[in-house]
């Protein structure tokens, strides 16, 4: 008998955030808390030319400073093999330089001191003999005849070509430009960003000279992958190292490399026999981790006069940095580009990419994006709303008739992605309903009369999310397939352990609520444990959104497994067959009498105590998940701006986003994906730049040049939902993390060249800040004049 319970707060409950309780408190236990016995603290000394050859390193100095135990250079780490690393992208990276530096902020030395002041100190004592050469600092320079060879290092490089890459029928696209009543074409540049997280990168490495046992506390979104690449660098036996990645203070992706930090101080403690301690300081993260973009594109739009879109091409130039360090499943070799269809029925399309090193650091990490994605959605959401211009359409209209309708999916697009679900038009509508779309346009006729500018932009996303089914999906060859194990206790309290790692996104929350979902557990009786290798699944981590589609799945269907021992259980409990079970919200109870009935409690209790003769004991499971496919959430965003005529300056004046992410497990939480990813496109699209001048001097090395919007300049958000389940994922749910970064610039953009489309101008390059506004202006009164 079963009497009244609670509501389960499963999937659909904003649930509070456990996690916050320590981080408020002030008692979150970051890398940088991590303090061990004995341990010593490392800098490490950074190349201030982009380019020159390293003809020798004196450290004597520094050596004789009191309370420094040793220099570390390129050469003593040749001497061990590490002086060079393999990079996801299947090319390698100077650890500490040997021959060349290759970008300013380049790692040359590294001190390690017993304490971090002493290390800093010694820095300024370590000297370098370098040679200067000529700075690469743009991708179409780094491609002309005459231009340096960045990398010398590899004999088979003859100059600064990376690849070449295409994807898309290439003939059936011409083709559709051939018969084109309209071609419309875009520039555009989308320019070096930073993810520049609250916490930097850093790590405490601990070999153990007694046992060889190599722990590693790192900032690492992916800990189980950092392992397997650690093993496989370094040469030490995969069950010798622990990567334990303790509270992450954001990651964005810029925590998905392996940096050379990691590997020195590694190497550093494996020679030195103590434990080593290595953080970075807001410079060193700017100027050398993972940076994002850096895509010089060209779009061509094929339309019908009517407005039909019929093809779609795009070639690109991506300046990759001194070394090609893209996180990218393998074969696609610029990421998911590819889905630069985006929402739109196009029946062909093309892409043709072009890589090049340069003398800048490197990276490509996708700053909250699923491996360029955001690049993608950017260019196809301008080009579009230059188009309509040009066909003098409503851009809401355009969209609206190319769109991929609600009955096409699944859809295959023109390079070969297949949507799972959606219902665009309905995401458009809510949006357009919301932001006054109709009354907005006939105000803005007005206030142009007036001669003020007011603009409205949209931007209709679709993201791609969930890598990934490993027929098409790997890294460094590993599959990207994510596990989950859950225990219950005798109690019916449990512990769910996964192989994504939380850096802000509340998975200790909402993962727990899963389970609540298919077990009727509260989601407080639940722990959610990652991030340390010894003592969870294996799994590729958290970037691209994947938790949710990927280790999401594995979670629900291992509390499906452990759901089906339980029934067997109920059954012996309740004396019937187990066919005459049914399950509700915790409660097992035999079909046609619901008073006989156990929970999930009872049942949990019954596992270890009594079972019928022959049951194995226990209740629980594990569960790896190979996704059949990735999800892909979508959403239309709308933003309002005013731009003042004489200063340039631009303010949002509403910003909607509507998102469609399929089932949310914790509304609260997805809403706080989106608040955030808004805030981190509008920097994008507003302020953040990480430039170089031309002797290769990063410019953006620090958040006095390097912008963070805060909550003074942050628009307002206006959030609405359509929910169209994901068909292949156990419980509907797409991922949602990054939506709002990738689909939300091009809306800022749209908003504010609609403004100034009365003067005539159809690209500013972001970042737009009030200084190119203006000057795109002045640049068009002049032509208008001339
Ligand atoms: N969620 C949900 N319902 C859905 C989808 C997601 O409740 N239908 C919840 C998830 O359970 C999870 C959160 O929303 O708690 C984000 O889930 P998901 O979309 O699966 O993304 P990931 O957990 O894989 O997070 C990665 C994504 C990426 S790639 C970047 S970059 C990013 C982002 O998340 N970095 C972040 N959001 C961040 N948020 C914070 N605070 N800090 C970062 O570093
Ligand atoms: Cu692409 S940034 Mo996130 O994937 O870690």
């Amino acid at each position: 008998m079963v009497t009244e319970r609670e509501e389960i707060r499963g999937l659909g409950h904003s649930v509070k955030r456990v996690e916050d309780d320590r981080f408020i408190r002030g008692a979150g236990n970051y890398v940088d808390d991590v303090v061990l016995p004995g341990m010593l603290h490392m800098a490490i000394l950074r190349s201030p030319y982009a380019h020159a050859t390293l003809n020798g390193i004196d450290a004597s100095r520094a050596q004789a400073l009191p309370g420094v135990v040793a220099v570390v250079t390129g050469e003593l780490m040749a001497q061990h093999n590490l002086a060079w690393m393999p990079t996801l992208s299947y090319d390698t990276q100077a650890v500490l330089a040997t021959d060349k530096v290759r970008f300013q902020g380049q790692e040359v030395a590294a001190v390690i001191a017993e304490t971090a002041y002493i290390a800093k100190d010694a820095l300024e004592l370590i000297d370098v003999d370098y040679d200067p050469l000529e700075p690469i600092v743009t991708p179409q320079r780094a491609l002309e005849s005459d231009a340096p060879v960045i990398r010398t290092d590899k004999e088979e490089q003859k100059d600064n070509h990376i690849y070449h890459w295409e994807t898309g029928d290439k003939e059936a696209t011409d083709k559709a430009f051939e018969v084109a009543d309209k071609v419309v074409s875009l520039d555009t540049f989308y320019p070096r960003c930073h993810p520049s997280p609250l916490e930097t990168c850093g790590c405490v490495a601990d070999v153990s000279p007694a046992t060889g046992q190599a722990t590693i506390y790192m900032t690492s979104q992916a800990p189980h992958a950092h392992r397997t690449v650690f093993a496989l660098v370094a040469g030490l036996p995969e069950e010798k190292i622990r990567i334990i990645s303790p509270d992450i203070g954001g990651g964005f992706g810029n925590k998905v490399p392996v940096y050379p930090g990691y590997v020195i101080a590694t190497a550093a403690s494996l020679l030195i026999g103590r434990p080593v301690k290595w953080i970075e300081d807001r410079t060193e993260n700017l100027i050398s981790t993972g940076f994002a973009r850096d895509f010089h594109m060209h779009g061509e739009l094929a339309l019908k006069s009517d407005g039909t879109m019929t093809g779609l091409r795009v070639s690109l130039l991506a300046d990759e940095g001194a070394f090609h360090a893209d996180a990218q499943p393998s074969k696609f070799k610029i990421g998911l580009f590819g889905i630069v269809s985006g929402s739109y029925d196009l029946p062909t399309c093309h892409v043709s990419a072009d890589g090049a090193y340069t003398n800048k650091a490197p990276g490509g990490v996708a700053y909250r994006c699923s491996f360029r994605v955001t690049e993608a959605s950017y260019m196809i959401e301008r080009l579009v709303q230059n188009a309509a211009y040009e066909l003098d359409r409503d851009p809401a209209d355009l969209r609206k008739q190319n769109f991929i309708e609600k009955d096409q999916f699944p859809y295959e697009s023109a390079t070969g992605f297949v949507y799972d679900s959606g219902d665009y038009q309905a995401a458009m509508d809510l949006a357009l309903e919301k932001i006054g779309y109709d009354q907005l346009r006939e105000e803005q006729k007005q206030q142009r009369d007036d001669g003020k500018l007011w603009g409205v932009g949209l931007a209709s996303f679709t993201e791609i999310v969930g890598a990934g089914p490993h027929k098409d999906y790997d890294l460094l060859g590993l599959r990207m397939n994510d596990g989950a194990e859950l225990r219950i206790h005798p109690t019916g309290k449990a512990i769910l352990k996964i192989s994504v790692q939380t850096q802000g996104q509340g998975h200790e929350t909402t993962f727990a609520q899963i389970v609540a979902g298919e077990l009727g557990i509260q989601p407080e009786d639940i722990k959610v444990m990652h991030g340390d290798t010894d003592n969870t699944p294996y799994g590729l981590g958290t970037y691209a959104s994947r938790s949710t589609p990927v280790s999401g799945a594995a979670t629900a269907m291992v509390a499906r497994r452990v759901r089906e021992k339980a029934r067997q259980i109920a059954a012996h409990l309740l004396e019937v067959s187990e066919a005459d079970i049914e399950y509700d919200e915790g409660v097992f109870s035999v079909k046609g009498a619901p008073d006989k009935a156990k929970t999930i409690q009872e049942v949990a209790f019954a596992a270890y105590t009594d079972l019928l003769e022959g049951m194995e004991a226990g209740l629980e499971g594990v569960y790896y998940y190979d996704p059949p496919n990735l999800t892909f959430p979508f959403g239309t965003y709308a933003v309002a701006v005013e731009v003042d005529p004489e200063t340039g300056v631009w303010e949002v004046k509403r910003m909607v986003a509507v998102d469609d992410c399929g089932v949310r497990i914790n509304p609260m939480i997805v809403e706080g994906q989106i608040h955030g990813g808004l805030t981190e496109g509008y920097g994008i699209a507003a302020m953040q730049l990480i430039t170089f001048d031309e002797s290769g001097n990063c410019i953006g090395s620090n958040f006095v040049d390097y912008l963070l919007p805060t909550a003074w300049e942050t628009p307002k958000f206006e959030l609405g939902e359509t929910v169209t389940p994901s068909p292949h994922h156990p419980i509907g749910a797409k991922g949602v993390g990054e939506s709002a970064t990738v689909g939300s610039p091009a809306a800022y953009v749209n908003a504010v060249i609609d403004a100034l489309r009365p003067l005539g101008v159809t690209n500013v390059d972001m970042p737009l800040t009030s200084a190119k506004v203006w000057a795109a202006i002045q640049e068009a009164k002049a032509t208008a004049s001339s």
